[in-house]
């Protein structure tokens, strides 16, 4: 399969798709808008270090001058970790304007989904999902994260869903949407910091061979839904539900007071959340995206190995 003429893969991404050879997306919001310089490049650098030593190719991906980026060198994780909220934050509906204008675009779960579809990758590794916003009954904030999680096939691993959303509101949507939701190791679907939420999983899988079974099932059904995998934070990582909760709270009001409202909610709160912490929620934010990636790596590694056998 060649590449789609838009995109512009590294070397070492083209060649490894071009031999079958396992592949790992990651975004870039996450880099630009998730966390600060330079704690946000270092880890984008570890993430990619922890799937290479997976055996897997790293492939972060978003739009640099106009031109949808799979895989970045190492100056593009700097560029876009040092430009931070200054980048457009580019959904899926962004894409077309930030290309046409020849912009920079720090990519979301969505639109690093959809064109890691297009290069033909089907496993992304991120930290957390979009979702339903609280108070989406009247904001009508629901992140499009959800959207092409129903519409594109690819495998997304992150930690669950932060409570500054409506964790019940998302699982319900996410059913709606018809996204099967597997627990890696869990009951419970987990909440980013903490490793609970209240909320049960649809289905858990407990290992990688298992996951790459699933993730096959639902391609070959021809279902062009994702599949959402939550992966908990370690347990030596986390930050407990009942010290995270006040917080998150605090954060909401403070963003109610400066009016702060649609795509600039998540940055804002995920900032807020770090200087309540005292950078807590910042080591923890690292160690679970890069626990991530390592089960991504191995769950791109399972499924070229069923893949080349075929
Ligand atoms: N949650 C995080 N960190 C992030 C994001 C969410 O803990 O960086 C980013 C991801 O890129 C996600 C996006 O796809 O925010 C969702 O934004 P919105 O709700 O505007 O769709
Ligand atoms: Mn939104």
């Amino acid at each position: 399969m060649s590449m789609h003429p838009r995109l512009r893969p590294t070397d070492e991404v083209r060649d490894a798709l071009a031999e079958g050879r396992p592949v790992l997306a990651l975004e870039s919001t996450i880099i630009s808008h998730g966390m600060p310089y330079p704690d946000n490049v270092r880890t984008a650098r570890e993430v990619e270090t922890i799937v290479r030593e997976g055996g897997v190719t790293p492939a972060t991906i978003a739009v640099l001058d106009g031109v949808p980026r799979i895989g970045l060198e190492d100056d593009d994780l700097e560029l876009l970790g040092k430009a931070g909220q200054s980048v457009t934050k580019a959904s899926v509906r962004d894409l077309a304007p930030v290309i046409a204008s020849g912009g920079h675009g720090a990519t979301t779960v969505a639109a690093t989904m959809r064109l890691a579809a297009l290069a033909g990758i089907g496993v992304f590794a991120t930290g957390g999902l979009g979702g339903v916003h609280r108070g989406a009954a009247t904001s009508m904030d629901v992140s499009a994260d959800l959207t092409e999680l129903s519409r594109t096939p690819v495998a997304v691993i992150s930690a669950g869903v932060k409570s500054i959303l409506d964790i019940g509101l998302t699982l319900e949507a996410m059913e709606t949407l018809s996204i099967p939701v597997v627990g890696y190791q869990t009951d419970e679907f987990p909440s980013f910091y903490s490793r609970s939420s209240g909320y049960a999983v649809p289905t858990r899988v407990d290992t990688v061979a298992n996951l790459a079974r699933l993730v096959r099932a639902q391609r070959d059904l021809g279902i062009t839904a994702g599949v959402s995998i939550a992966n908990p934070i370690p347990a030596g990582d986390e930050i407990p539900e009942h010290r995270i909760a006040g917080i998150i709270d605090t954060a909401l009001a403070d963003m109610d007071v400066r009016g702060i409202t649609g795509k600039d909610t998540t940055p804002f709160l995920l900032g807020r959340v770090v200087e309540l912490t005292g950078g807590a929620s910042l080591t923890a934010n690292i160690a679970l995206v890069k626990n991530n990636a390592q089960l991504g790596a191995d769950l791109a590694l399972a499924l070229a190995a069923v893949e080349t056998q075929e």
